[in-house]
């Protein structure tokens, strides 16, 4: 079949939305680490949006940190690729044209930085999930022992992570005295611009002080909140897109019509107008992060550990399930949202609501497998925080202690038939070690909590949480996922 290119373009079914902007004069002035499914259906769609409005500085480098599979996919495609926008209603297309070039940073490190260093580059934006940040998720400080650490200290000009990149980065542009790029996170951490920059100046700072001190007085970090349910793309997905579009897309990404983005204005050497298109400028980014956080992850890690230990693949199956549509309103209503900050005028109930709509998206197959994934970096932001301000408060948390025992019960490794779990997780093998002799509910939460770079220091000496944990460990362990799950619904 005839592969998508500038040349297919035109033969495309006019309802597929393409690029109409002349983009041999696109600039590049983003550079983005992380060329995963989740920046193209989200960021790239907003900027998509700026390159349509007349804007060409806005052209994306795109850069994998690992794997050059996506640049596989795109560069035979000119960059192109398709955004498919599925509920179950008909689907939308829309191909992307904004991403001038795809590098891989393992194959060639310098180009990456050439790119960064590129006079016309304003902005360096990541989505390199959790991990990639290299931070002990309990308190947000960089991991000065993680291994691409250790390596990038010792190799400034050949660098694996991306706060690597990113220093290197801002050190080249400072002696080439280029304006400074703005760091922008749009990963799901808590404040992610604050724990990016410290964990940037950090790194900077080991490197040489001088350096630490220019990236904390003259780099801006703001702060996003990112919201977009993007599974990841089947073969299936890849069949149904080219049925529709005609032409042969090895990388379409898929996800739902509902889309935000909140930023904070923080950007010295310039952005695309995104706030013409759908971006939300505010101050109060912290609320919505928060909000997102504990809400839509904290929910989504319940429903996936809970739903793949019960035996369900996607997360609208497991939300048909007895019990769980009730348990995930009950987690968002009575345990969440009492500790959200204030966010004058916005309206929490209808916006959980939307939630469990957006959960029930029949088009998504979402894997609760895919969502499991790196636990060990996701339960601090998306249960422990909420979980802290319950104990503070002195009030119940029964459904985000479940929860927490889904994860404990997923990463141990064994599914409820005795069948081993594939989890995903930088700390997967220290976990299976930790717990494997952990015979008791007890035994096997006193494995966990021995994790401080997870849990801290203050949980783990709190005897209410340890045993409401254990209590819920036991409940797994003894009736399953599905009867614990329909039993605390009906409870
Ligand atoms: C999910 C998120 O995989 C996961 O951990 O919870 O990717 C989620 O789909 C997005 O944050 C939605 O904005």
């Amino acid at each position: 079949m005839t592969r998508l290119t500038e040349q297919t373009l035109a033969a495309l079914p006019e309802t597929v939305e393409r690029p109409r902007y002349d983009r041999t004069a696109l600039k590049p002035g983003i550079v983005h680490l992380g060329l995963g499914a989740f920046h193209r259906a989200h960021q790239a769609v907003y900027t998509e949006r700026a390159l349509a409005g007349g804007d060409l500085r806005w052209g994306t480098v795109g850069v994998s940190l690992r794997s050059a599979e996506t640049r596989d996919a795109l560069q035979p495609q000119d960059g192109l690729y398709t955004v498919a926008v599925r509920d179950g209603t008909g689907d939308r297309f829309q191909v992307i044209g904004g991403i001038l070039r795809q590098l891989v940073a393992p194959e060639d490190p310098a180009a990456v930085l050439a790119a960064l260093a590129h006079p016309d580059a304003r902005i360096v934006s990541l989505t390199v999930t959790e991990k990639g940040y290299c931070h002990r998720p309990a308190t947000g400080e960089l991991d000065e022992s993680h291994p691409d650490i250790v390596h990038d200290l010792a190799n400034p000009q050949a660098p694996r992570s991306a706060p690597g990149f990113v220093v290197e980065a801002l050190r080249l542009r400072r002696e080439a005295g280029l304006p400074p790029l703005t760091v922008l996170s749009c990963d799901n951490l808590p404040s992610n611009g604050h724990t990016v920059a410290k964990v940037v100046r950090r790194l900077a700072e080991l490197r040489d002080p001088a350096l630490g001190a220019f990236v904390a007085a003259e780099i801006a970090f703001p702060s996003t909140m990112i919201d977009r349910i993007v599974p990841a793309t089947t073969d299936a997905d890849r069949a149904m897109v080219a049925a529709a579009l005609g032409v042969e897309d090895r990388w379409p990404v898929m996800t739902e019509p509902f889309s935000q983005w909140v930023v904070e204005d923080h950007f010295p050497s310039g952005r695309p107008q995104w706030e013409e298109h759908g971006v939300t400028f505010t101050r109060e980014v912290g609320a919505f992060e928060t909000m997102k956080l504990r809400l839509l992850n904290g929910s989504h890690s319940t429903l996936a550990y809970l739903g793949y230990l019960a035996g369900h693949e996607t997360v609208a199956e497991t939300m048909a399930a007895p019990g769980f549509e009730p348990l995930v309103r009950a987690l968002m209503t009575e345990e969440v949202s009492p500790t959200l900050p204030d966010l004058a005028g916005f309206d929490v109930a209808a916006y959980c609501e939307e939630l469990r709509a957006r959960f029930r998206n029949p088009a998504l197959r979402h894997r609760t497998w895919q969502i499991a994934m790196d636990g060990s970096q996701k339960v601090p932001q998306r249960l422990l925080g909420t979980i802290r301000d319950r104990l503070a408060a002195g009030q119940p948390f029964d459904r985000l202690a479940l929860g927490l025992a889904g994860w404990m019960v997923y990463a141990a490794g064994c599914d409820e038939r005795g069948e081993p779990i594939d989890v995903r997780d930088p700390l997967a093998g220290r976990i299976r070690e930790a717990t494997q002799a952990a015979s008791t509910p007890e035994a096997l939460v006193a494995a966990y909590l021995g994790f401080g770079e997870v849990f801290g220091a203050d949980l783990p000496a709190s005897e209410v949480f340890r045993s409401a944990v254990t209590r819920q460990v036991a409940r797994l362990r003894e009736a399953g996922s599905a009867a614990t799950v329909a039993s605390t619904a009906a409870g």
